[in-house]
């Protein structure tokens, strides 16, 4: 912000900053029962990967512990990770998906 003469913010020649809406990383968690298989097919479906970069991702999550599946507004992310969740559910693997601050 500008300062006047007389040192008041002189609001009228700072520019309205236009707030972006915060990202949001989804995530899946490593665990020592889900098929890699299953993995894949789950980044392909959810994620819209191709078989060779969900295979990357799967492979990522398995060695590190944790890999990135996406970024998205709050809400398409708190629905990814609903819907993956369930459907690990569903197969009854115990895979992790979940989300943080981008
Ligand atoms: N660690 C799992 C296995 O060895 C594979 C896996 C990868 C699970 C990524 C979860 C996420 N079968």
């Amino acid at each position: 912000p500008l300062k006047d003469n007389d040192g008041e913010l002189a609001l009228q020649e700072t520019k309205p900053q236009l707030q972006r809406p915060p990202l949001y990383k989804v995530i899946l968690l490593n665990d020592d029962f889900t098929p890699m298989d299953f993995v894949v097919e789950v980044l392909m479906e959810f994620f819209n990967m191709s078989e060779d970069k969900a295979t990357q991702v799967m492979l990522q999550v398995h060695t590190q512990g944790v890999g990135v599946c996406g970024t998205y507004s709050k809400d398409v992310a708190e629905t990814k990770v609903c819907m993956v969740n369930e459907y690990s559910r569903e197969h009854h693997h115990p895979l992790m998906c979940s989300m943080e601050i981008a």
